[in-house]
C-alpha cells in the first residue's frame, strides 16, 4: 500500500515527511514477510545482529547508543496549553515553542534515510477498548519492537477508516544527541513527537507515551484509567480465576509477579497464575459494575538481568523464540545472549553491552560499570509466546479486577503487605506511595522517592487532578476491588532482602483474595489492615513466624517521618491534590499518634 484511504492520515505524513525529508516512505503492513526483510536489512547494517537460530529461533540483539540506555524523564515534556495543566510534577513546554523547537531538530533528519510509517492498535483491532495510533520513525528496530508490542498492520488501517481518531507519533533518532533529545507529549493534539533517542520507552511511543502519558489524559476526559498494572489472573483448584492489577514502579517486580509460578505447595493443590499484562492496563466500569482492565499491548518489553529458570521461568521461556535482545552481553562461542543473574556460567569470549570485549572476571556485582549486560538491558518478546499467558489476553472486553495492589522498593517502612480501608483511603496509600529508583530511567538509583501509583513518570496531566479522577472513579464502580499495598524489598540490618519473593509472592495474593471474599481476619492498625502473622502461608520456607511478624511490623517513627515527606510532597504537587486525600493523611497522622 502506498497511501491510504485516511485523507488525515495522509495529509499528516505529507507534513512529517516535507519536514524530516526521508528519502522514501515505507509502510509497515505487518506481514512476517515483510518483517523478514526488514530484519535482513538490519543485520546487513549492524543496526541488529541475528543469533544462533537453533537455539534462538528468529531471535536478534541490538546494542543502543551508550548515551541512551533508559528512559530520560528529564526531558519528558507535557505540551498542554497552559501549563498548570501539566502540573508541578511533570516538565512542561507551551506548545507552539515546543513544536517550533522540536521542528528544528526533525528538519531534514531523514534525509538518506527511510520514513517507516507503523499503523498499530493499542487494544485487539477494532475492540471497544482499543485505541488507534500510527508511529512515523526512521529505525527499523523500533519497527520490529513495534511489531512485537503492538498489534500491527493493514487490518488496523481498516479498523481506522476514514476517522481522525489517532495517536500521531514522530520519531527520528536523528543524532542520538543527548543534549537534544526531547519526549514530548501534546495530549491536546493527540500528538507525540520524539527525537534524538534510540531506547525503549522513548520511542516505541505506543507504550509509555500513548498508553499511559496520553491515554491517561484521554481516561480522565472519557471516564476511564490508564495505569501502569500488571494483570495476573489467580485460578483456584476448582478452576475459579480471580483477577488482579498490581501498580509497582519500574523495574519493580511488575513482570516476575505477572508470570509467577506458584510455590510447590500450592502447586500441588491445582492452584495456577495466568498472565494478562506486565506492564500497562487500561480499565473501565463493566455493564455488572465492576472494573474491568485489558492490556493494551502484545509483548513484553523486559527487563534482562535477574530473569533465570528460577526467578522467571516464564519470562525466560517466552524470549526463547522471537524476541530481540537490547543490551545484553553477546556469547560469541554460540551466538546467544546472556546477562547478570541468568545463571553462574558467564561465558568466556564475549562481547558486553557497549559492544567491546568483555571478560567475566573483572565483573564486580558492586560496581555496576564492570556488567557484561545493562542493568536496564531488555528483551521484547511476544505475550502469545508466555507458557501462562492467559485464555482472556485477546479478550474483547477484558477481565474483572477482584483486588488493586500498589506497591514498591522499600528497605524500610512499608510492610509485606496491607490492606486500605475503602476505595477513598486506597487511593491515598496509592497517593503516597514511594520507592527507591532503578535503572529503568536515567538518573542516581536507590533513592526513595515519592511514585504515586508508580505513574509519576507517566499522568499525561496534573497529580492532583489524576487523584481527583481517582477519587471520582470510586464513585462510579458500584462494585469496586479493594485497594492493597506490598513491598517485597524489605532488608534486615546486612541488606538483604528478607522476603524470598518472586514465586512466593503468591502466599500474599492468597491473603488478599482471602480479604476481597472476607474469609479472613485482619490487625486493624494505623496504616491499615495487615495481616494476622500465621495468615500468611510460610509453609514450605525457611522463614519463620518472628520474621513474619518483623516484615508486617509498622513502625511508628519511620511512617511519622514519612507523613512529613508525604507532606510535602502533597505540597509540591499544588492546589489541585483533593481535600480527602488531606483528610485522609490527617487520619494516618492522627492515628500514628494514639
Ligand atoms: P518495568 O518493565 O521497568 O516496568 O519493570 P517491572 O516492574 O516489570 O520489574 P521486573 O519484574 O522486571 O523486575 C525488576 C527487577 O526486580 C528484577 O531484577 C527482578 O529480579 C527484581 N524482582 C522482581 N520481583 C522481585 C521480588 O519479589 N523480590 C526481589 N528481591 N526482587 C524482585
Ligand atoms: C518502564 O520503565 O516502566 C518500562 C520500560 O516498562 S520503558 O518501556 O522504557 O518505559
Ligand atoms: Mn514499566
Amino acid at each position: 500500500m502506498t497511501k491510504c484511504v485516511n485523507k488525515h492520515v495522509n495529509a499528516w505524513i505529507d507534513e512529517m515527511a516535507a519536514m524530516t525529508k526521508p528519502d522514501q516512505i515505507v509502510w509497515i503492513d505487518g506481514s512476517e514477510e515483510q518483517a523478514q526483510k526488514l530484519r535482513d536489512e538490519a543485520c546487513s547494517t549492524g543496526e541488529i545482529i541475528k543469533l544462533n537460530q537453533e537455539l534462538l529461533p528468529n531471535c536478534y540483539l541490538h546494542r543502543t547508543a551508550v548515551n541512551d540506555v533508559a528512559r530520560v524523564e528529564g526531558r519528558t515534556f507535557i505540551c498542554t496549553s497552559k501549563k498548570e495543566d501539566a502540573g508541578n510534577i511533570n516538565n512542561w513546554m507551551d506548545p507552539k515553542e515546543c513544536y517550533d523547537k522540536l521542528s528544528k531538530l526533525f528538519e531534514g533528519s531523514m534525509k538518506g534515510r527511510t520514513m517507516y510509517v507503523i499503523p498499530y492498535s493499542m487494544g485487539v483491532v477494532g475492540s471497544d477498548f482499543a485505541k488507534i495510533g500510527i508511529e512515523l520513525t526512521d529505525s527499523i528496530y523500533v519497527c520490529l519492537n513495534m511489531l512485537i508490542m503492538t498489534r500491527v498492520g493493514d487490518h488496523v488501517l481498516e479498523a481506522l477508516g476514514d476517522s481522525a481518531d489517532f495517536v500521531k507519533g514522530l520519531h527520528a533518532r536523528a543524532d542520538v544527541d543527548e543534549e537534544n533529545r526531547y519526549i514530548c507529549h501534546f495530549p491536546e493534539d493527540n500528538t507525540i513527537w520524539s527525537v534524538n533517542s534510540g531506547y525503549g520507552g522513548n520511542v516505541l511511543l505506543g507504550k509509555k507515551c500513548f498508553a499511559l502519558r496520553i491515554a491517561s489524559y484521554l481516561g480522565r476526559k472519557e471516564g476511564w484509567m490508564a495505569e501502569h498494572m500488571l494483570i495476573l489472573g489467580l485460578e483456584d483448584p476448582n478452576g475459579d480465576i480471580k483477577y488482579i492489577a498490581a501498580a509497582f514502579p519500574s523495574a519493580c517486580g511488575k513482570t516476575n509477579l505477572a508470570m509467577l509460578i506458584p510455590p510447590e505447595y500450592y502447586r500441588n493443590k491445582g492452584y495456577k497464575v495466568w498472565c494478562v499484562g506486565d506492564d500497562i492496563a487500561w480499565l473501565r466500569v463493566g455493564p455488572d459494575g465492576r472494573l474491568w482492565a485489558v492490556n493494551p499491548e502484545n509483548g513484553f518489553f523486559g527487563v534482562a538481568p535477574g530473569t533465570n529458570e528460577k526467578s522467571n521461568p516464564n519470562a525466560l521461556a517466552t524470549t526463547r523464540r522471537d524476541t530481540i535482545f537490547t543490551n545484553v552481553v553477546h556469547d560469541l562461542d554460540n551466538n546467544t545472549v546472556w546477562w547478570e543473574g541468568l545463571d553462574d556460567n558467564p561465558p568466556a569470549n564475549a562481547i558486553d553491552w557497549k559492544g567491546n570485549p568483555w571478560d567475566y572476571k573483572k565483573y564486580d556485582k558492586k560496581d555496576k560499570s564492570t556488567c557484561g549486560a545493562h542493568p536496564n538491558s531488555r528483551f521484547t518478546a511476544l505475550a502469545k509466546n508466555c507458557p501462562c499467558i492467559s485464555s482472556e489476553f485477546d479478550s474483547q472486553t477484558g477481565v474483572p479486577i477482584s483486588a488493586i495492589v500498589f506497591g514498591g522498593r522499600r528497605a524500610k517502612t512499608a510492610p509485606l503487605v496491607y490492606q486500605s480501608r475503602d476505595w477513598q483511603n486506597g487511593t491515598f496509600v496509592g497517593s503516597i506511595m514511594a520507592s527507591e529508583t532503578t535503572a529503568a530511567a536515567s538518573g542516581a538509583v536507590g533513592v526513595v522517592r515519592r511514585d504515586p501509583m508508580a505513574m509519576r513518570p507517566f499522568v499525561g496531566y496534573d497529580m492532583g487532578d489524576y487523584f481527583q479522577h481517582w477519587l471520582n472513579m470510586g464513585k462510579k464502580i458500584p462494585n469496586p476491588p479493594k485497594i492493597f499495598h506490598v513491598n517485597w524489598f524489605r532488608t534486615d540490618e546486612e541488606g538483604k532482602f528478607i522476603w524470598p519473593g518472586f514465586g512466593d509472592n503468591m502466599r500474599v495474593l492468597m491473603w488478599i483474595l482471602a480479604r476481597c471474599e472476607d474469609k479472613v481476619e485482619a490487625v486493624d492498625t494505623a496504616i491499615g489492615f495487615i495481616p494476622k502473622a500465621e495468615d500468611i502461608n510460610i509453609e514450605g520456607l525457611d522463614i519463620g513466624l518472628d520474621t513474619m511478624k518483623e516484615l508486617l511490623k509498622v513502625d511508628t517513627q519511620s511512617w511519622k517521618e514519612d507523613v512529613e515527606n508525604i507532606k510535602a510532597f502533597y505540597k509540591e504537587i499544588g492546589d489541585r491534590v483533593p481535600a480527602e486525600l488531606y483528610d485522609e493523611l490527617a487520619k494516618l497522622e492522627e492515628n500514628l499518634s494514639k
